[in-house]
């Protein structure tokens, strides 16, 4: 039996037992079978919580590429490792096989040694969804640099941060990019940023807009023309298990972003894993996670996940509007793509759109769609599901963090069986736990708490880069011996789990603890509203009130707004109780969204308690511009 691919639900609760009563057992199998190493481990596991230090195969030396690139081109050389989808429809796809892959891989590496890179040195990336930004993130980690991707939406105010942050040597950028209908000039914003950074040395500058800009002596260069002279074969850096991987930021509900630190052996073992079973990956299939890579999802399950296994994993340069609400659709029917991975933002967006969108493309390729990065509403499940799916095909809703570097709970598809909301089972290895307001696990089912993880796992964040005490405050100390989420979480009569949004979104009224995510849903599912958040705000009799943002469905048709009102009030009021409703309800064009489509609900408390000055940095947003509208027409 492969431990590495579950076939069946009976295999998966077998596996899962297993998995607790000897985990490094558990994790040994997985780690023996699938992958190069130029060393095994000595041991699987060494951990301390209250340091917290967590070491995996330790003694174990290996390179990631190796495993993701060279070992695949002697069986699978020809095959494409990545598709490249590029904005403008009419632009052709590039089809990059795992050969080139490799050559390209190793020319990039070889150009970052020439330029002075070595072992150990933090490599900032700063690029479009392009080709240059899964092979410079692969050639940082053949010759052992760490890399750290910055989103390329961010402002240089949040790039400069992150590159001083981790003294950053070299940026990699471009001279431009494409979004939609619009170009973006981003290598004025790393000139703008570097003002401010005295770590860089070099600013490498891929041309992909080929527009007319500057470089600046000595220090930016021309990616391509190195590249064309660079070697085409780079030994790999031998490295250890625990050796840094990668760095990526997330940012703290308070203060500075949070860079976190992820290492080579648990991280490769275990977004390996989860890539093949959440899934259900099969050789020739056509892979599409439609995250950018500036973020976990896109480390994890576009670029190292599926090609450790061997797959073909799109990029996709563009975004969902362009040039019309049918362009997921219509690349899903033109590559025929199998698993489609993408987050419940986009699919309410498109809900919004006029089903024809959808409809006109041929679907039948599909075998299973994912969800990532927030709680789903029940609407949007079964809009995906009915649409999408042509409910038949599995949705797998992924719970998991920028910290945990891989998916922890999710359905496998075709043996668990699927329940609109609910993330569902924990993957074997994983040991998850709720715990109540005394910090005592709450066990059985049909109970809601905290959710945290009581038993290290491969691919968990070591540390946050240069500030080891805040990674113990933030994960380690609400409760001994665990990693605490930040997130609620409900565990069902049959053990299910369906994550209730983070605990900081738990608002006091009346001394009732209201979570903001019901309420949220229930406005929801009044017909006119698109999408909601929901905060609290001071109130002397209650304490807390709440406000409610609401965004509503374009139907062309004036609707009475005092009447709206009154009938959200009622549905929260039918499905939650009088003591959820909404004391204000402004109407809303957009909610300010982080780049990953997170709502922003710290911004619209401060707006909510008046707190206009100190709004924090709002550059990083995807849509900046909303807030000033929503300051304006508050109640
Ligand atoms: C992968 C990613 C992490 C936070 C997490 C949750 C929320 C993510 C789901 C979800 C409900 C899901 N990393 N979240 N996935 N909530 N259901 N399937 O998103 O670091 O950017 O965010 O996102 O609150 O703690 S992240």
């Amino acid at each position: 039996m492969s431990n590495y691919h579950v076939k069946t639900l009976e295999e998966y609760f077998q596996l899962y037992r297993k998995s607790v009563r000897n985990p490094e057992l558990f994790w040994e199998e997985i780690a023996e079978e699938h992958f190069v190493w130029r060393k095994k481990w000595d041991t699987v596991l060494e951990y301390d919580f209250s340091k917290p230090e967590f070491k995996w195969f330790e003694g174990a030396k290996l390179n990631i590429t190796e495993n993701c690139i060279d070992r695949h081109i002697h069986i699978r050389g020809d095959k494409t490792a990545i598709l490249f989808e590029p904005n403008n429809p009419d632009e052709e796809a590039e089809h990059i096989s795992y050969k080139e892959l490799h050559k390209r891989v190793c020319k990039f590496a070889n150009v970052l040694k020439e330029q002075g890179i070595k072992k150990g040195d933090r490599v900032c990336i700063y690029l479009p969804m392009i080709p240059e930004l899964a092979i410079s993130i692969l050639a940082c980690a053949r010759i052992g640099a760490v890399h750290s991707v910055v989103f390329a939406g961010f402002s240089s105010t949040a790039l400069a941060t992150r590159i001083n942050d981790c003294e950053a040597k070299m940026v990699i950028t471009s001279d431009g990019s494409y979004r939609g209908a619009k170009t973006i000039d981003l290598k004025s914003i790393v000139d703008e940023a570097l003002e401010s950074c005295s770590s860089i040395e070099t600013v490498l500058v891929a041309k992909r807009i080929h527009s007319d800009i500057e470089l600046k002596e000595g220090r930016d260069k021309w990616l391509q023309p190195l590249l064309e002279e660079a070697y085409q074969d780079c030994v790999p850096e031998i490295m250890d298990a625990e050796d840094p991987l990668f760095i990526l930021y997330t940012s703290g509900s308070t203060g500075s972003p949070k860079g976190m630190l992820h290492t080579t052996a648990g991280y490769m073992v275990y977004t390996a894993y989860t890539f093949k079973n959440v899934f259900n990956y099969k050789e020739n299939d056509i892979y599409w996670c439609t995250a950018d890579i500036g973020w976990i999802t896109g480390h994890s399950y576009i670029v190292y996940g599926p090609l450790a296994n061997g797959a073909t994993t799109v990029m996709f340069e563009g975004v969902p509007s362009y040039p019309d609400f049918g362009r997921f659709w219509e690349i899903v029917e033109k590559h025929k793509i199998t698993q489609f991975y993408t987050a419940p933002t986009a699919i309410r967006a498109l809900a919004k759109e006029n089903l024809d969108f959808v409809d006109s493309h041929d679907l039948s390729s599909l075998k299973v769609l994912g969800t990532v990065g927030e709680p789903i509403n029940e609407e949007a499940w079964h809009w995906y599901n009915d649409n999408v799916g042509k409910k038949k095909n599995p949705i797998v809703d992924t719970w998991w963090q920028t910290e945990t570097g891989g998916i922890m709970i999710s359905p496998l598809p075709y043996l668990t069986p699927t329940k609109p909301t609910y993330a569902t089972l924990p993957l074997p290895g994983i040991q998850l736990a709720l715990i109540d307001e005394n910090g005592k696990e709450i066990k059985g089912n049909q109970v809601d708490g905290r959710l945290c993880v009581k038993y290290p796992w491969p691919s968990m964040a070591r540390s946050i880069w240069g500030n080891h005490q805040r990674y113990k405050e933030t994960y380690f100390s609400a409760y001994d011996n665990m990693y605490f989420t930040g997130d609620g979480a409900l565990r069902d009569e049959v053990g299910y789990y369906r994550i209730t949004g983070r605990v900081d979104d738990v608002i006091i009224v009346s001394g009732h603890n209201l979570g903001t995510a019901p309420i949220e849903d229930s406005v929801n599912e009044h017909p006119a509203v698109a999408e909601s958040a929901i905060v609290g705000f001071p109130h002397d009799v209650k304490g807390n009130a709440l406000y409610g943002y609401v965004i509503l469905k374009e139907t062309g048709e004036e609707r009475n707004q005092d009447n709206l009102r009154k009938e959200i009030n009622q549905i929260i009021t039918e499905h939650i109780g009088p003591i959820a409703k909404l004391d204000k309800i402004q109407f809303v064009e957009g909610l300010p969204k982080t780049r990953s489509g997170k709502i922003m609900r710290r911004i619209l408390r401060k707006i909510a308690h008046n707190e206009l000055d100190n709004l924090g940095d709002v550059s990083t947003l995807l849509n900046p511009e909303v807030v000033q509208n929503i300051i304006k027409e508050r109640l």
